[in-house]
């Protein structure tokens, strides 16, 4: 296929909810939308995943925009593509910025996946249509809060239940939620929040049993959360420091966590993902999808690599509603009462764009070609 131009579209979200983590608190969501068009007309769509600050990954959405604009679309733009696989090696060129370029790929995906009819997932090589969901809460103002949030999802079935945590809130926090819940899939969080220096209290967070630790030390870390690992009994997640193929490689090797929460936009798309999945497979280390509180466009791509054997634990993958009044997609993104999500037959991503709904939100958009 030949990729004809890109459209670079920016839209303001608010959230039903703000979402607070260790590093701030989000009302409104600033997302770049990437839709790219064939020579024969055809298009697909994609989601630049950054946030609006630098907090969580040095890529933002005004740093990502014009990246995207100046540096990486004209790397596309023009050029006859064999396959969307091939798609991350025309950017190659330029390091870093892999939201950016995960925003373009995932875009050419879909692209693809509609001009052969045949649904994303399949496309992606996924093989279980049915994905296991799980939810992400966020930092409240105080516990009887983060209680009631938590009795919502889990009465709708979600099979785990994910809670930001910091070091002013956590211990106490998470034995209310034991309390409360009993032992549900429960898991925390840090986003970086912790050094060594707190080994004793990260020690102490053995007795909740959670399912998982994510990311307790710093964001570019795998040296220190292996020393961690060795000393607490809870398996560590890593988030932030994986990037590459290359970086999980490394943190397996490392001994520097057990379990990788994999995100395509962290990684740069889908072939970056589908690379990650295959030497994590290979390990025995299992993935599962995170989020970046995504619109239905990226929360659609989630769902169709959700779908590769290797993403063996429910993920951050979870319904519209949560985030947005109405999401910019139809249908919106549903989550059976079982805490599943089946990924659509429909070919591409399988949910339509709803572009009425996007020009009303846009703030503005250029057009590359
Ligand atoms: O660390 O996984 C994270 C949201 C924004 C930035 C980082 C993270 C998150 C989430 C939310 O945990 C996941 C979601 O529901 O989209
Ligand atoms: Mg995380």
């Amino acid at each position: 296929m030949k990729i004809n131009s890109i459209e670079l579209i920016e839209i303001n979200l608010p959230l039903v909810h703000f979402f607070e983590t260790s590093f701030g608190r989000t009302y409104e969501r600033r997302i770049i939308l990437v839709r790219v068009v064939d020579a024969d007309g055809a298009e697909g769509w994609g989601e630049i995943t950054c946030g609006e600050s630098p907090g969580y990954s040095d890529e933002w959405t005004d740093s990502a925009w014009v990246t995207a604009e100046k540096i990486l679309a004209p790397m596309v733009v023009g050029q006859e593509v064999e396959s969307a696989a091939n798609v991350w090696s025309l950017m190659k060129w330029a390091r870093g910025h892999r939201m950016a370029k995960a925003g373009i790929e995932t875009a050419c995906w879909d692209l693809e996946a509609k001009k052969l009819g045949v649904p994303l997932w399949r496309h992606l090589g996924g093989v279980n249509q049915t994905i296991e969901c799980g939810v992400s809460i966020g930092i409240q103002d105080n516990i009887p809060q983060l209680l009631d949030k938590i009795r919502v999802e889990v009465e709708a079935g979600y099979k785990r239940i994910k809670i930001k945590i910091s070091p002013s809130w956590d211990y106490d926090v998470l034995k209310a939620v034991r309390a409360e819940f009993g032992d549900i899939l429960l898991m925390g969080d840090a986003n970086s929040a912790y050094t060594l220096d707190d080994i004793e209290k990260l020690k102490s967070l053995d007795e909740f049993g959670l399912m998982m630790l994510e990311q307790p030390l710093p964001h570019d870390d795998i040296i220190d959360h292996a020393k961690l690992q060795a000393q607490i009994k809870t398996p560590v997640c890593l988030d932030e420091p994986i990037k590459s193929p290359e970086d999980a490689r490394k943190a397996i090797e490392l001994k520097s966590g057990q379990i990788i929460n994999l995100k395509n936009g962290r990684v740069g798309g889908h072939s970056q993902s589908k690379m990650v999945e295959q030497i994590c497979r290979e390990s025995g280390m299992p993935v599962w999808c995170g989020g970046m509180l995504e619109s239905g466009i990226g929360r659609a791509h989630n769902i169709a690599i959700s779908t590769l054997a290797g993403y063996t634990m429910p993920g951050d993958v979870s319904a519209s509603k949560r985030y947005w009044h109405e999401d910019i997609i139809e249908p919106a993104v549903e989550v059976s009462n079982d805490g599943t999500i089946t990924a659509p037959e429909a070919p591409g991503i399988g949910f339509d764009v709803d572009q009425r709904r996007i020009e009303k939100a846009t703030t503005r958009r250029v057009l590359i070609n």
